[in-house]
């Protein structure tokens, strides 16, 4: 399958986050890229940078404001002190129910909570740069299945799928999926599904679509009583005024196995055979699988396979978007596996 792969992912290097006030090394790593690529090369699959600039889909998916924030973020952090070139920003303070979030406060803390859904998405020097060519590699992806291919891969990181109008979070910035989704609408397409398979509900994307009858949002994932993002992800959330009854959510127990993962695919499928869409945009998480560090469910690798050929079954043009997947090591093959098992099919 071809790839669209940019180099400037390994300049998103943040080197520690927070886990129960513990400081603890990035799960979202340049090395979890690195062993996809190693795997995409290896089995045979042809990378190429992206091809276009995604500045206009994202001055229609982003908050104009929020865009210019994190453009300039790193460069406001460091002003603030000289010590901060060697620390990340946090957030401490959010505008949380009875306060105001109409006003822009001129204190960069207080922005960065303002434009931020957890403390848990550190930022560094290359951040914007990495985060921008994910999205040019998404719109890319569209741009080719536009041109009548059937299947592509958009290989990025920072991830996407809990990034919203105007918020970072969960490790993501700008939302490569509904950027990809929005890039086929803007050029003809009437009806895309996006389908997101990563472990965590994809908070962004339905945010982004919840009132939207174009784009159908279905995602499957760990229930949000217990897993993050935990405020959204909930089986009532069903979309709102022309969206009503296009929006999707499949919450799934901790320890759910792969026989209970496929049929809920199963169901996500038959609405979408239902919907007639032009096209499929995938939100590609692995953390679904068993040794995924952060995650509950138990997919084996072999198992991805099948989820790829359950995928082409749908017979659309399918643009695979990356998002999560921590256990680093097996990354690449069960990336690989599920491209091969919708190639294949
Ligand atoms: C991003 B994606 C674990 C912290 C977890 C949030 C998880 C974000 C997942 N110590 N922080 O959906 O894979
Ligand atoms: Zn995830």
């Amino acid at each position: 399958m071809l790839c669209f792969l940019s180099d400037a992912y390994r300049e998103h290097n943040p080197q520690y986050e927070y886990f129960r006030g513990e400081k603890v090394p990035c799960f979202e790593s340049v090395e979890r890229l690195d062993n996809i690529v190693a795997a995409l090369q290896a089995r045979g699959h042809e990378c190429v940078s992206p091809q276009t600039d995604a500045s206009s889909v994202i001055a229609k998916i982003h908050d104009p404001a929020y865009v210019s924030f994190i453009t300039h973020a790193w460069q406001e952090w460091l002003a603030l002190d000289e010590k901060n070139h060697e620390l990340q920003p946090f957030p401490s303070v959010w505008p949380t129910r009875t306060l105001r979030d109409d006003i822009v406060p001129d204190n960069f803390i207080a922005k960065l909570g303002l434009y931020s859904m957890d403390n848990g998405t550190p930022l560094a020097a290359g951040t914007w740069c990495a985060a921008k060519s994910g999205a040019d590699a998404a719109v890319s992806a569209a741009n080719y299945l536009l041109a009548g291919h059937s299947s592509v891969f958009s290989a990025s990181r920072p991830p996407g799928h809990h990034a919203g109008r105007d918020f970072m979070g969960g490790y993501c910035f700008l939302n490569n999926a509904a950027l990809a989704a929005q890039a086929l609408l803007d050029q003809g397409m009437k009806k895309v599904v996006v389908l997101d398979i990563d472990y965590h509900h994809g908070n962004g994307t339905q945010s982004l679509f919840y009132d939207r009858d174009d784009v159908l949002f279905i995602s499957i994932h760990g229930d949000p009583k217990t897993e993050y993002p935990f405020y959204l992800g909930h089986e009532d959330e069903t979309g709102e005024g022309a969206g009503q009854g296009y929006n999707v959510n499949f919450p799934l127990p901790i320890g759910t196995t792969f026989t209970q993962w496929l049929s809920a695919l199963e169901k996500a499928i038959e609405r979408i055979q239902d919907f007639q869409a032009d096209a499929l945009v995938i939100s590609l998480g692995l953390d679904t699988f068993e040794g995924d560090p952060i995650s509950k469910f138990t997919i084996k690798s072999e198992d991805y396979f099948q989820v790829g050929q359950q995928l082409a079954s749908l017979k659309l043009p399918t643009a695979f978007i990356m998002e999560g997947g921590y256990a680093t090591e097996a990354l690449g093959t069960n990336v690989v596996n599920v491209l091969e098992g919708f190639e294949q099919a």
